[in-house]
């Protein structure tokens, strides 16, 4: 671990800065919970300097990944502080992921400590300790777990490690198009870079209040929420799961939100949102998916406010956003904003040609927020890299001539579902593995809700017969469930262009309206 020094003004490590921006009055309240609880500032400094003591306790090397499956708590978000604090590497899972999903990324990050929820641990230990880890802890979403318990002896005071911009402060995996999940190396100088851009942008003033109902196990609820509410010093109201109900219960208290579009979409079926609900709010925010316009538009005439949508990635945090301050332009809705300041992002063609305004290509940029590389995938990273350092993102899109971004598609293969990435490849070689599978396409399809949902067309290979609902069985049992197509359908024959590649797209038009 790096050495220690809290009074350094250059240390670059992320906690710091926000530590540095916690108000004055540390027994001012910090978050409260929807199950009751209430932290004082006091209450972040003091938790994060015992855990990040424990974490140092375990002599661990330096650089060491922290790899974290909890269920969503306060806590957790402690320990992703307190990762940060004593300069280790911070691993969020997806509380969703089974066995075979944990055991790739513990068997490729190779982390130094495990921290999982209670009911997982005798098989996330198994996986754990076979692949050579230590120190496997238990974290509750009621505050109860081994990894609180070994906290408690640890003193509740820490010199905040001291750490150079472009050391490591995560790695959060990002599926791969091979089905193969990347670990995204996010720096402290890329998050805390964002976050100030982001501070700025959005126009974060004294007395903010954000509703948190995201999930922390990726960038939109781990990184641009918290670090966003921290950096302000501002309070959050904590839901540990998103239910409309409750935050429109929350909102007259609160003055930003943030979501994907499904928590939208939900929010709208609520008959309770209206002007009146929204009256204290300043800011709706929405990305990680398409923002539909109808749902843009339905939001603006129930509300009377209008959604900021912006573009990010896991390997960039955030890259565009729709104005916050009218003198900056409107907020314009199928759009994504502009890029922010400090990222430029440019549109190329196939030949790597810039393309003219208004014209489609693929999206790359490049900036102090732009990822260090995939966790031990040299040739992943250069490849995913132009020759002058600009990062392809895989997205489709266009700038129009007032500086507008748009995404209209994605050249990866990749369905976004209620804001979680799925990678059909991955699904499918789930699925050809089955008894009597020749071969399968699975496509993305409109859904109301999720926006996108998976649709799995399998053939079956000659003379036996298939079970569609055996085969959504087994995956619900092997894979996350977000990841599990809705439908799946026995087919003849997949469309084949003359590469004798699938033409997902004649699929999508055929199954898409159903
Ligand atoms: C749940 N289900 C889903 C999804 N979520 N199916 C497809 N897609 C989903 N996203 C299914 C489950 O499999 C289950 O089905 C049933 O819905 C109920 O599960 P439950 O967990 O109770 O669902 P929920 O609580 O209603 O969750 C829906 C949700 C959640 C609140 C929309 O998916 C969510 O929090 N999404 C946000 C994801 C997010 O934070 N993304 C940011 C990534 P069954 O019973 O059949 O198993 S960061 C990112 O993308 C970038 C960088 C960015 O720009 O931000
Ligand atoms: P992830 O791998 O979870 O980081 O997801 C990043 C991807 O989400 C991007 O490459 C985009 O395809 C998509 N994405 C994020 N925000 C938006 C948005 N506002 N509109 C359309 N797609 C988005």
């Amino acid at each position: 671990m790096a050495t220690q020094n809290n009074s350094n003004p250059r240390n670059g490590n992320l906690f710091a800065a926000l530590r540095a921006a916690f108000p004055q009055d540390l027994d001012t309240l910090a978050i409260e919970t929807d199950n009751g609880l209430f932290y004082s500032w006091r209450d972040l400094e003091r938790a994060t300097a015992m855990l990040a003591n424990l974490l140092e306790s375990l002599d661990l090397p330096a650089g060491a990944r922290i790899a974290v499956q909890v269920e969503k708590s306060v806590e957790a978000m402690l320990l992703y502080l307190a990762t940060l604090r004593a300069g280790f590497v911070y691993l969020p899972l997806n509380s969703a992921y089974q066995s075979a999903e944990i055991e790739y990324f513990i068997g490729n990050a190779e982390p130094a400590v495990v921290v999982c929820s209670g009911k997982n641990f005798a098989w996330v230990s198994k996986i754990a300790f076979k692949a050579g880890v230590r120190n496997v802890f238990t974290l509750n979403d009621d505050r109860s777990g081994s990894l609180l318990e070994r906290a408690a002896h640890c003193p509740d005071r820490h010199q905040v490690a001291h750490c150079g911009p472009d050391e490591l402060a995560a790695i959060v995996y990002t599926s791969g198009t091979t089905g193969r999940s990347k670990g995204a190396m996010l720096s402290h100088g890329n998050l805390l870079s964002n976050a100030l851009v982001l501070k700025d942008y959005w126009g974060w003033r004294a007395g903010d209040v954000l509703i948190h109902a995201l999930p922390i196990f990726h960038v939109h609820g781990l990184f641009v929420a918290i670090h966003g509410a921290l950096l302000n010093g501002s309070k959050m109201i904590w839901l540990g799961k998103f239910d409309p109900k409750l935050v429109l219960q929350k909102m007259p208290e609160a003055t930003l939100f943030m979501g994907v579009p499904t928590l939208y979409v939900r929010l709208l079926n609520e008959p309770g949102l209206n002007r009146e609900t929204a009256r204290s709010m300043r800011l709706f925010i929405s990305g990680s998916a398409p923002l539909l316009i109808e749902t843009f538009n339905d939001w603006q005439r129930r509300t009377g406010h209008t959604i900021l949508e912006r573009y990010g990635m896991s390997e960039t945090v955030m890259l565009t956003s729709n104005p916050y301050h009218a003198k900056d332009g409107a907020r314009r809705g199928g759009t994504v904003g502009f890029p922010l300041p400090g990222v430029s992002l440019r549109v190329r063609d196939d030949q790597g040609r810039p393309v003219p305004a208004g014209e489609i290509g693929g999206i790359e940029v490049k900036g102090p927020n732009v990822f260090k590389g995939y966790w031990c995938m040299p040739e992943k990273t250069a490849e995913e890299f132009t020759s002058d350092g600009y990062f392809r993102t895989g997205d489709v899109g266009q700038v129009d001539a007032r500086g507008y971004v748009t995404i209209v598609g994605r050249s990866k293969d990749l369905i976004i579902s209620g804001g979680y990435n799925v990678y059909p490849a991955e699904i499918e070689g789930y699925i050809n593995e089955f008894p009597g599978v020749a071969e399968s396409a699975v496509i993305g399809v409109p859904h109301a809700d999720f926006g996108e949902v998976g649709v799995a067309l399998v053939i079956a290979k000659p003379g036996a017969s298939i079970d569609p609902a055996q085969i959504i069985a087994n995956l619900k049992s092997t894979l996350a469930n977000f990841k599990v197509p809705k439908q799946c359908l026995v087919v003849d024959a997949l469309p084949r262009n003359s590469m004798g590649k699938v033409q997902k797209n004649m699929l999508r038009a055929q199954y898409g309206a159903g």
